[in-house]
């Protein structure tokens, strides 16, 4: 028996229950020294995620790609990026991961591909009506001269979806639709190619004995025929997440691609799961991404965007165990990932700041970060105390911010261009890791080179000084995940109890969780024995901003 079998009962699927890392690769560990993390640097640190005690890691993108948008941007999807490494690399780290009991899943990017992709190179040579073309969403320019754009929708990272390609004769020629940034030129997936393509890709990956696949912008694939124009309400937030019949997001056509893609990973053994990133107005529309025969997980950004607000946060919890129950899925948690600011910091924010804005120098009213750091940490304990699965962003476990004074030539998200300066984009939560207070690089390699300067009071947040540290946010995540797994939280049901309007409080068999989001301490019953709090509970009172786990008599 391996060691992977070792860790699921048997005829249980491991996803419903795993606790899984997101390694954002440019970031976590750097081998090389150029500054920017890889491969290898994964492999030397997959003894800290044993420690940690996650169950999986998922890699955002490593594959071949010019990085015009951190890697989403794919020239081939089935090759190593040099900056991370060889495809030996890969299956290096791969097999170290699985020697350890973690499984592995890939970050799949199948909405758009680099403009630097073959495909795209050949369908600018072959010119209009090309089969070469057919594979994008090319079409001609409305205007006298085509000299407007096919539609008036617009990028998510700011300006215009479509860009203009000068034809090989030297004329403008037709536009190509890109739901994000110009050099991300959008597939036609209504094409049989593009389809048997994806296919080949995902078996490609497989065959190597990768466990599954978080799928980029799973909700975009597909747009509604004809291409209408459309205009966001002013209030709209980057991602379209909050409106309801957006024409190029959560088409139903998409559903058909999943359960695609369901028979093809049915072929494998091991139960290798399918994680759509799918940002949708509702828990209900975001659990037709999971039923029995699509995807095996969706990311819940219901229950990431739901500020620190007691009563939302017990109807969020209430309505994702009830939408993914009806259609037999576990729920997932998540608090934070590559995309958005850090929860340690976004928990505190006092100011409205759309997903995608991002806070920079200038932004008004900056968190507390005392008060950040006290919520992120109420808010884990709260997260791995609820059935389903649960995703952590490498260095939440560290109680890291998000970074806020990067200086703007630092900056490298696509967002920060595209809308000159207006908005920050995601810069923020993508720092190098902090792993030794007294390293060069805080230990991310041995040159103290770094792709984003790492703010200097970071060595508070090293893992070597939280590793010494008993009362850290590191010794809270370890904890936490002990006990999880202990009390067997990860399956079974929640019993809601009543604490007051200012307080989540359930139970979970014998444990009681409570969690104090008001402006007063709470009582806790008088036989109340703690088994973990997020901060230090003296007395008979949980204070302000603190979660605890605790049994009674
Ligand atoms: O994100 C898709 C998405 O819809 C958003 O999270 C988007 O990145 C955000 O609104 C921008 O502010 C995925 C990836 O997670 C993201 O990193 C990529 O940039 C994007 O797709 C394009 O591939």
């Amino acid at each position: 028996m391996t060691q992977l079998e070792q860790f699921a009962a048997p005829g249980s699927e491991w996803w419903r229950s795993a606790v899984i890392y997101q390694i954002y690769p440019r970031s976590f560990a750097d081998a090389s020294g150029d500054g920017i993390g890889d491969l290898p640097g994964i492999t030397a640190r997959l003894d800290a995620l044993k420690d940690l005690g996650v169950d999986a890691i998922w890699l955002s993108p490593f594959m071949t790609s010019p990085q015009r948008d951190a890697g989403y941007d794919v020239a081939d999807y089935r090759d190593v990026d040099p900056l991370f490494g060889t495809l030996a690399d890969f299956d290096t780290m791969l097999a170290e991961a699985h020697a350890r009991g973690i499984r592995v899943i890939v970050d799949l990017v199948p909405n758009h591909s680099s403009d630097q992709h073959e495909w795209f190179q050949q369908a600018l040579k072959a010119g209009p009506g090309s089969p070469e073309r057919a594979r994008y969403i090319f079409r001609d320019g409305r205007g006298e001269n085509g000299e407007l754009p096919p539609n008036n929708w617009e990028s998510v990272f700011g300006g215009g979806m479509w860009q203009r390609v000068t034809e090989s004769d030297g004329t403008p020629g037709q536009w190509y639709l890109h739901i994000f940034d110009a050099t991300q030129p959008d597939f036609d997936w209504n094409n049989e190619e593009v389809q048997e393509e994806f296919r080949s890709i995902l078996r490609f990956w497989l065959d190597r004995g990768v466990d599954g696949f978080r799928v980029d912008v799973a909700h975009g694939m597909i747009k509604t025929e004809g291409l209408p124009d459309y205009v966001p309400p002013a209030d709209a937030d980057s991602m379209g997440g909050g409106q309801a019949d957006v024409p190029y997001w959560g088409q139903d056509g998409v559903h058909e691609i999943y359960r695609d893609w369901h028979k093809v990973l049915a072929e494998y053994d091991g139960d290798r799961a399918l994680c759509g990133e799918a940002w949708l107005p509702t828990l209900e529309r975001t659990a037709e991404w999971v039923r029995p025969d699509e995807m095996h997980q969706t990311f819940n950004f219901p229950y990431l965007m739901t500020p620190w607000d007691a009563e939302k946060l017990r109807s969020v919890i209430r309505e994702s165990l009830d939408a993914f129950g009806n259609v037999g899925a576990p729920s997932t948690w998540v608090l934070s990932n590559h995309d958005v600011v850090r929860h340690a910091t976004r928990l505190a924010l006092t100011v409205d700041n759309p997903q995608g804005e991002g806070i920079g120098p200038n932004t008004a009213g900056k968190p507390d970060p005392v008060v950040g750091l006290a919520r992120g940490r109420a808010a884990t304990a709260l997260m791995l105390a609820l059935p389903g699965s649960a995703y952590i962003y490498q260095g939440e476990e560290l109680g890291l911010p998000e970074a806020m004074e990067i200086p703007d030539e630092y900056r490298q998200d696509p967002t920060w261009f595209r809308t000159n300066g207006e908005r920050y984009g995601r810069d923020g939560c993508r720092v190098p890791l902090p792993w030794d207070a007294d390293a060069p690089a805080y230990g991310f390699n041995e040159t103290g080179r770094s792709w984003l300067p790492q703010p200097s009071e970071w060595a508070q947040f090293a893992r070597s000084t939280e590793e010494a540290d008993p009362t850290s946010t590191l010794a809270l995540y370890k904890e936490l995940l002990v006990k999880r797994r202990e009390f067997g939280f990860a399956t079974g049901s929640l019993v809601w109890e009543d604490a007051g309007v200012d307080a989540v409080a359930f139970r979970r068999g014998d444990v009681h969780v409570l969690v104090n989001l008001g402006s007063a301490p709470l009582p806790l019953p008088a036989d109340a024995t703690i088994v973990l709090a997020s901060q230090p509970v003296e007395g008979s009172e949980l204070p302000v901003d603190t979660t605890v786990w605790y049994t009674r008599g």
